[in-house]
């Protein structure tokens, strides 16, 4: 199998992150992507391959103009200030009640801030989201990565795996949230439908609901999004991810949430995703963009389900039994010391391969 890799995301490197205010050792981090790379190239079966450049027109095909820019001018911002700073994360967010009263006229006019704490407010959800010196350039390379995924498997591949990283699924139209900056399945899936000018099905199969992939694609009947994720009541992102959220206009009826319990084990993760993967195959279309989490495994130091490694290999052999062609891309899992050998498992699966025994 192929699979796209870039040395872009080494750029990103972020130490810290902020937990209910308190400063911890962040999870999202370089070594992530480095260890499924190193698990990939031991295991023999995959073919690593460098990305393609897109540029920002596919990516402006999803997000505001405006993010992007911010995500470029924030690093010499902080620059220009002349504070030591290890990372700008910001502390002030537009939250909606601020705005009570007010005509949607009156609120979409407010301009954006001109101060760079202002603006990482502005352009975000939370604190979650560090940005460092090559953020911008990681980001955008990840979004090739996903792209050039995408274009593997529209030359012939079957399935193609993209190691994002930073992930993507959390960011929505005009927001960067939770360790993501730019949707990179959406931005594909946005690709795909624009290259096939068929419909497409997202399966996100991280532990955190996509509420960015959801947002992008609310109001579309082309696109399909479907979530197994833990129940948006006691886990991030908190505020989106129930089952009741189905899509509007054009999208009704297009979206499934599927919000699970703590502790949601290899058997009831098992018949969730059976209803996820009978919603796809209700629908038309030949490609599935996979979110593909690792923060759905036991040891997940910031989740709380318990599936197992070798699940991950049923679980990419259920899905490539869809018989739809598979653009797997890379989101979240932090559990470093089985990252690799839990994407090995899934990747396996989906190919027809056989799974590993683990000593
Ligand atoms: N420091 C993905 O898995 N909340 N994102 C963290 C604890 C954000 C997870 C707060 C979790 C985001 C792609
Ligand atoms: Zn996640």
């Amino acid at each position: 199998m192929k699979a796209v890799y870039t040395p872009r995301h080494l750029a990103h490197d972020v130490t810290r992150e902020t937990f209910l205010g308190e400063s911890i050792p962040a999870h999202e981090v370089v070594a992530r992507a480095e260890s499924i790379r190193a698990a990939l190239e031991a295991d023999g079966g995959f073919e690593l391959v460098g990305p393609t450049e897109h540029g920002r027109e596919p990516i402006e095909a999803v997000h505001d103009p405006g993010l992007v820019r911010f995500l470029e001018e924030a690093w010499p911002a902080v620059e220009r200030e002349r504070v030591a700073r290890g990372a700008l994360i910001a502390d002030t967010y537009p939250s909606r009640p601020m705005f009570e009263g007010m005509s949607d006229a009156v609120v979409a006019a407010r301009p954006e801030p001109e101060a760079i704490g202002g603006r990482a407010g502005w352009w975000g959800l939370d604190t979650a989201n560090p940005i460092v010196a090559g953020t911008s350039d990681a980001a955008r390379g990840a979004v090739d990565v996903a792209l050039t995924t995408l274009d593997l498997v529209l030359g012939g591949e079957r399935v193609a795996y993209g190691l994002c990283r930073p992930p993507g699924h959390h960011a929505a139209r005009s927001m960067a949230a939770g360790y993501c900056f730019l949707n990179n399945a959406a931005i594909a899936a946005e690709a795909a439908v624009r290259a096939t000018g068929e419909r497409v099905a997202i399966l996100d199969l991280d532990f955190h609901h996509g509420n960015g992939t959801q947002q992008i694609f609310w109001r579309r009947g082309d696109v399909f999004y479907a979530s197994l994720h833990g129940d948006p009541r006691r886990i991030y992102p908190f505020f989106l991810g129930h089952a009741d959220e189905v899509g509007e206009g054009a999208g009704a009826g297009e979206n499934l949430n599927v919000p699970l319990p703590a502790g949601t084990g290899d058997e009831a993760y098992l018949e969730a995703l059976e209803r996820a993967l009978a919603a796809i195959a209700d629908r038309p279309g030949s490609l599935v963009i996979v979110s593909l989490g690792f923060d759905t495994y036991r040891d997940d130091p910031i989740c709380d389900f318990a599936l197992t490694t070798p699940i991950y290999h049923e679980i990419g052999r259920q899905v490539a039994s869809l018989g739809r062609r598979l653009v797997v891309l890379q989101e979240g899992g932090y559990h470093l010391p089985t990252l690799g050998a839990n994407a090995v498992s899934w990747l396996r699966g989906a190919d027809g391969r056989a799974g590993v025994s683990r000593p």
